[in-house]
């Protein structure tokens, strides 16, 4: 993989260049005085080559909707039905569909690469039992840095040209430790500190439900449409921007995903999935029933609006359709559990919500997305921890935002710094100063 990934590395830099050289002084839009005071949506400002957004599609991988990923992507041998995410990565890292060969070959990969050293449990232990486990999370990675490749090299004078290939080998580590830090905080926090061992006769995902203490073949295939569906989607969000953003600066790859990943704890991103089943769960104490009906629900939801609160799981910053993500879940929940309550009143929630956002007049997008129903699933199979779902949202999106940032070493792409304002420069400019 990282032969091929080199090839096409160099190839497409050469390319850049020469667009650049021949076309770098072309206009590629506008900005708006609103764009810079409102979260500066819709500017065209970065370079992601792993994935992009359509608003009225959703996600493509190099390509690849979801569903032909479903199908292309290699799947577990023992009649897995969803894609493994080893092969996502390849294909995000590479521009190349992989096969069966080349995906097992990132699991052995991983696998090799797994080992956790103590220091990291050391420091997750100091934290108080009563600390989100996304704070878990990012305090371990920031205590794996300690095995940082580049940072090492980068001290030691490392040539600038040479920079990708240690951020390569940090960024495989990374992603090939996260599954048993991710498990070793939901064990502790949960399961009364007895941890589970790797099995090294699984793939990436499924080792991961291994050591969460989930053996159900089931769960195991939602961990590997859960880890390939959460893995990206294109470059601006909170924590592929951040990512990005501190890389930028050769910040080594355990601190440039650690500050993606506290992108990724706020409630208007990743944490939205605990924010869902939190709300759900609220909604049924509130009305005294595991099965509102959709005038409970559409009453449920005007009193959270009246609260000046927003809808978890609604809304998009760039889609304007149904996530593709939520309708893979609900193809998933059609499947393995269709008489599920909690999954039934997210397909319910998904009739009657779109309407009342619409209504509003002010939501630019009242559809679902990947969080609304992520939850639902977890429950089913027995994870009603919700404080910990954005730790597995954060699993999976290390393999966009390190393939990502293998890629921005590759190209060689500078320092990120926009340019900023004051309003009292604004008002100058509005004067025709
Ligand atoms: N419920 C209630 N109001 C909503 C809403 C929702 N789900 N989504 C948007 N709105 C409101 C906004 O709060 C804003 O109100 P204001 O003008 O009074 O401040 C107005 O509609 C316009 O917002 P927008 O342009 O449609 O959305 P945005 O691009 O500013 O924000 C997002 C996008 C996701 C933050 C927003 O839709 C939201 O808060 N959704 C709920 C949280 C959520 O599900 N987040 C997860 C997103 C996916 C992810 O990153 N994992």
């Amino acid at each position: 993989m990282k032969e091929r990934f080199k090839e096409k590395a160099d190839a497409a830099s050469a390319e850049i260049k020469n667009i650049l050289k021949e076309h770098g002084n072309k206009v590629a839009g506008e900005v708006t005085l609103s764009q810079i005071y409102q979260g500066m949506r819709g500017i065209t400002g970065l370079v992601t080559e792993t994935s992009l957004l359509d608003s009225q599609e959703g996600i493509r991988f190099r390509g690849y909707s979801i569903p032909e990923l479903q199908q292309k992507l290699p799947k577990f041998p023992d009649g897995g039905e969803q894609p493994l995410p080893e092969g996502l990565f390849y294909l995000m890292l590479t521009g190349d569909l992989p096969d069966a060969e080349m995906a097992e070959s990132v699991t052995d990969n991983w696998m090799r690469r797994s080992h956790v050293p103590n220091h990291v449990f050391d420091a997750i232990d100091a934290l108080p039992l009563h600390t989100h486990p996304m704070t878990m999370f990012v305090v371990g990675v920031m205590a794996l840095q300690t095995e940082s490749t580049f940072a090492k090299q980068y001290g030691e004078g490392i040539n600038k040209k040479d920079y990708w290939d240690p951020v390569y080998d940090d960024a495989m580590t990374l992603i090939a430790r996260l599954p048993r830090v991710a498990a070793y905080i939901y064990r502790r926090k949960y399961k009364n500190n007895e941890h589970i061992h790797p099995n090294g006769l699984l793939d990436w995902s499924g080792n991961l439900a291994h050591m969460l203490g989930y053996e159900d073949k089931g769960f195991m295939e939602l961990m590997r449409l859960y880890m390939t569906i959460h893995a990206d989607h294109e470059g601006g969000n909170v924590s592929a921007h951040t990512t990005h953003l501190v890389g930028s600066a050769l910040s080594d790859p355990y601190l440039a995903y650690a500050a993606g990943m506290n992108g990724l704890a706020g409630p208007l991103h990743g944490l939205a999935n605990q924010e869902v089943i939190k709300w759900i769960f609220e909604m049924q104490e509130a009305l005294g029933t595991d099965a509102p009906d959709k005038v409970q629900i559409a009453d449920y939801v005007k009193k959270t609006l009246e609260e000046g609160k927003v809808v978890p799981g609604y809304g998009h910053a760039v889609l304007r359709k149904t996530d593709p993500r939520f309708t893979a879940q609900m193809e998933f929940g059609k499947k393995h559990m269709p008489d599920d309550k909690l999954v039934n009143t997210v397909w319910n929630i998904y009739e009657v919500v779109p309407p009342i956002l619409q209504s509003l007049g002010k939501v630019k997008n009242p559809w679902p997305n990947v969080d609304s129903h992520s939850g639902a699933l977890l429950v089913h199979y027995g994870m009603v921890e919700y404080e910990y779902y954005t730790v597995l949202f954060a699993v999976s999106r290390a393999l966009g935002v390190m393939a990502s940032l293998i890629w921005d070493r590759a190209l060689g792409f500078p320092l990120e710094r926009p340019k900023s304002v004051t309003t009292k420069l604004v008002k100058q400019w509005l004067d025709g100063k």
